[in-house]
């Protein structure tokens, strides 16, 4: 039987290269080129399987294009990249990479929360451009972190991890909003205490975004939002880009209305919001919360261990669609020529 075709859409590590191409016959991208959608439709011709990114859309118009994709594995915990109402409706098993970077990320939103109360990147600003000439007394003052009150909004895996290193680590005041309340056998640990949207807003110190980007959490975070915080506030979002106004956002910061925030994730990244770009109290970084060799290599492993299963017929260990799967078993020998 002839093997099938996969196409890895962004440049990736050479090992999960070369384990796809013992399986597939692959397509991959060394050049790390972004495909514009119709680069990306011409690619996965006679592609049973993609490997992406987030930053390849895989929406009704690609899978109409490509009728013979069966599955799409995305190296990343987040699929907004995926329209999954499309890929129910085309049969299209989705997959992504959970448990795999919960702690990596959650050190990074630590990080820069801790970061953003404590002036770091303004601190090291100061000093780099020789502004630092004698010590005074309210130099850099930030806010503190310990004994604080932590608020998260979305409370899924990684905003778990946030809190226990909050709770256990800090002795931070947990309160926290989510779709759903956690039992209290998850909640009892952290002290954690599950609040409405406005008094997580009102009540938290440092409130840290960590929900999932979707058409109801869009500017989740804007000008009312903003208004409800506390002046001495900060805002860390890690999330996605779009969960909060940038614009409203810049504008808070500019006028004190909350202290600072620390930013990962942009509205149209990797644009970021010129207001933002001009403002010292707040700290930017480029989507880099996953970001360590060893959490890497791990997604990438996680993607193609799911792309490889559902092409072979083997259990796949993340799916995010799993009710595809009695589709694709019914087209799979098709799906595998
Ligand atoms: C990825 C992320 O690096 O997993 C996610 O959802 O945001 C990051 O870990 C990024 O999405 C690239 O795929």
């Amino acid at each position: 039987m002839p093997q099938a075709a996969v196409l890895i859409a962004r440049a990736v590590f050479p090992e999960t290269v070369a384990r796809l191409r013992q399986h597939f016959v692959v397509e991959d991208n060394p050049t790390d080129t972004l495909f514009t959608k119709p680069e990306l439709i011409a690619r996965l011709q006679c592609k049973v399987g993609a490997f992406t990114t987030g930053s390849e859309r895989i929406d009704a118009e690609v899978l109409a294009a490509c009728p013979q994709l069966r599955v799409v594995a995305n190296m990343a915990v987040g699929y907004n990249n995926f329209d999954i109402a499309a890929c129910n409706a085309a049969g299209v098993l989705a997959t992504n990479t959970p448990d795999v970077l919960t702690e990596t990320t959650a050190d990074f939103g630590f990080a820069l929360m801790m970061a953003t109360a404590r002036r770091m990147a303004e601190g090291e600003h100061y000093l780099r451009s020789g502004q630092w000439q004698r010590w005074s007394y309210d130099q850099l003052a930030g806010s503190d972190v310990h004994g604080s009150t932590l608020g998260i909004l979305g409370m899924g895996r990684i905003g778990q991890a946030i809190a226990r290193r909050g709770a256990l680590g800090f002795g931070m005041r947990v309160i926290y909003h989510n779709r759903s309340r956690l039992p209290p056998e998850q909640e009892a640990p952290l002290g954690a205490r599950y609040v409405d949207k406005v008094t997580l807003l009102q009540e938290a110190d440092h409130l840290v975004l960590v929900l999932p980007y979707s058409a109801q959490s869009h500017h989740a975070i804007a000008a009312a939002e903003l208004a409800l915080m506390k002046p001495s506030a900060t805002l860390t979002n890690i999330a996605r880009g779009g969960i909060v106004d940038d614009a409203a956002l810049a504008e808070a910061l500019r006028g004190k209305r909350i202290s600072a925030a620390g930013l990962d994730v942009f509205e149209g990244e990797p644009k970021v919001h010129p207001a933002l770009l001009a403002l010292p109290n707040v700290v930017l970084t480029p989507h880099i919360a996953s970001a360590t060799l060893a959490t890497r290599r791990a997604m990438a492993e996680l993607a193609a261990d799911n792309l490889i299963a559902a092409l072979t017929g083997a259990v796949v260990p993340t799916p995010i669609n799993p009710g595809v799967l009695p589709l694709q078993a019914s087209t799979a020998p098709a799906a595998r020529t």
